[in-house]
């Protein structure tokens, strides 16, 4: 008897040391002096795709910088979490960094917003543009009262509408389906501006509502659509290129705040130079995700006269704030 109650004591002491273990930053001491900081980062798409590798690029140059001393162990497919209840943890620091689309960010952040209006950007150039200059660093600025830091940027394509049930040319074959949209109230607004019935949900759960018919149709870019395997599910494909929703790197204030200020720039270095990484292996990657879909037998309509697509979204910037339509403005004149 004794010994049963020693054994369970001592597995609830393991188990509550495993718990403190898997919670935010913790410290391992190497065999030299120096202390190793490990940090964990939580990346929702799988250990191949071009955004987790370029997460493990900037892992990696970290690593390197800092001679050993700080580890970012990253964590790819939503193992930690969808990337809302992600966010929520960086916030309180129970996750050090995460790597998400800003459309679930402008909940928190809604000056976000900014970034992810329909047909906002001219190019993908002109998107980066905005990214790297003067905008995407007051932006970086606008998280930290909000409890986070901005790191990095990576490249989100172009996202395309999908469906189950009939090809879409134009909007107003969108009508009545259901079709899935981010968790973002912009995203909800865009698609109802479509005729359409906006249904947000997490990421993870659209390949089974696609399956049972929860959902008709969602939104994303070709290496999404491919790698989600939605391309089985829903085989029309509309090419209109409705948004580019920026990729970025966030870290926890909490966490960042116990580093040096020499550490905390290291980082974000190191994140701005895995970019070009990413990048390229996105172009690779969105080529290759096209050929396999289509070679999967998804039937893909490419929108030639984007107007009328635009004519239907446009409401959505009518009903921004004034900070965010002295954004818009501004990224219209960035050249
Ligand atoms: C992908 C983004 C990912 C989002 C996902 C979505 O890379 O961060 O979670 O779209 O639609 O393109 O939720």
């Amino acid at each position: 008897m004794k010994v049963r109650k020693l054994l369970s004591v001592a597995m609830v002491l393991l188990a509550m040391a495993s718990m403190a273990y898997a919670t935010g930053q913790k410290e391992a001491v190497p065999a030299g002096d120096a202390k190793v900081i490990v940090l964990r980062l939580a990346e929702t798409h799988p250990a191949d795709y071009p955004t987790t590798l370029g997460d493990m690029k900037f892992a990696e140059l970290v690593k390197e910088r800092s001679g050993g001393r700080i580890v970012i162990e990253v964590y790819p497919g939503s193992q930690l979490g969808q990337e809302k209840a992600v966010i929520e943890q960086v916030q309180f620091g129970a996750i050090d960094f995460t790597r998400v689309s800003i459309s679930p960010l402008a909940a928190f952040v809604p000056v976000f917003n900014a970034l992810q209006l329909p047909y906002l950007y001219r190019s993908e150039d002109h998107m980066w543009k905005v990214l790297l200059g003067p905008i995407g660093k007051e932006l970086f600025a606008s998280l930290e009262p909000s409890g986070f830091v901005g790191i990095g940027w990576f490249e989100p394509g172009a996202r395309n509408f999908y469906n189950s049930k009939r090809p879409v040319s134009k909007p107003s074959d969108l009508a009545g389906l259901k079709i899935r949209v981010q968790e973002s109230e912009l995203m909800v607004g865009m698609v109802q501006g479509l005729g359409a019935v906006a249904t947000p949900m997490p990421y993870g759960e659209v390949y089974s509502g696609l399956q049972t018919g929860v959902i008709d149709g969602a939104e994303n870019n070709w290496p999404s659509y491919e790698s989600t395997s939605h391309f089985e599910v829903a085989k029309y494909y509309t090419v209109d290129e409705h948004t580019r929703v920026p990729e970025i790197i966030i870290g926890s204030k909490i966490s960042l705040s116990k580093l040096s200020q020499a550490d905390q720039d290291l980082i974000k270095q190191a994140a701005i130079d895995a970019i070009p990484y990413q990048r390229k292996l996105w172009a690779e990657r969105e080529k290759a995700s096209e050929a396999k879909v289509k070679a999967g037998g998804s039937i893909v309509t490419v929108i030639a006269d984007k107007g009328p697509w635009q004519a239907a979204m446009q409401a959505v910037y009518d009903k921004q704030p004034p900070a965010v339509q002295y954004l818009v403005k501004r990224i219209g004149e960035v050249q």
